[in-house]
């Protein structure tokens, strides 16, 4: 925690930097909180990894819709090679904050899969202001579908 102490003072200056970007953001279609953020997390979204593996996840709900400061619940669905759903094993969720380097206490969090095939994930909390990348991976014994998929939430003050 105390990395995260020591930039509490600048927080608002970094705010005021993000905001001043925006203009050169827009245009892409994603949703925006407002101050440069550009969010990729939004129920319906399907996402593939963004290092190569097989993984896919789509989400199927989340709980608040935007994602916000606190807790939030979400629920996905996960495919691996050849859209085969990916069902044995563990899928994990790790936020990430990027302008500080950091994630969450917990840092993972492992969903558990319902009888039709969706993972639930237990409340995960972006504690910070600012652009989070809600990160994806699968765990098992043996073959996984590998790689990480990464959804970008914007949390407002
Ligand atoms: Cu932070």
């Amino acid at each position: 925690m105390r990395h995260l102490l020591a930039l509490l003072p600048t927080l608002p200056l970094l705010a005021a930097a993000c905001t001043g970007t925006s203009a050169t953001d827009g245009g892409s279609g994603s949703s925006s909180s407002g101050s440069g953020c550009l969010a990729s997390a939004a129920v319906g979204t399907e996402i593939g990894s963004d290092d190569g593996g097989a993984l896919r996840v789509k989400l199927l709900g989340l709980v608040p819709d935007p994602p916000v400061k606190g807790d939030n619940t979400w629920t996905v669905e996960a495919h691996g090679a050849g859209g085969a759903p990916f069902v044995d094993g563990t899928l994990v969720l790790r936020p990430f904050m990027p302008l500080h380097a950091h994630g969450t206490n917990p840092a993972r969090f492992d969903g558990t899969l319902t009888d039709g095939g969706a993972w639930v994930f237990p409340p995960f909390d972006p504690f910070m202001p600012g652009r989070w990348e809600i990160r994806f991976s699968a765990e098992a014994d043996g073959g996984v579908p590998g790689g990480s998929v990464v959804f970008h939430a914007c949390i407002d003050g």
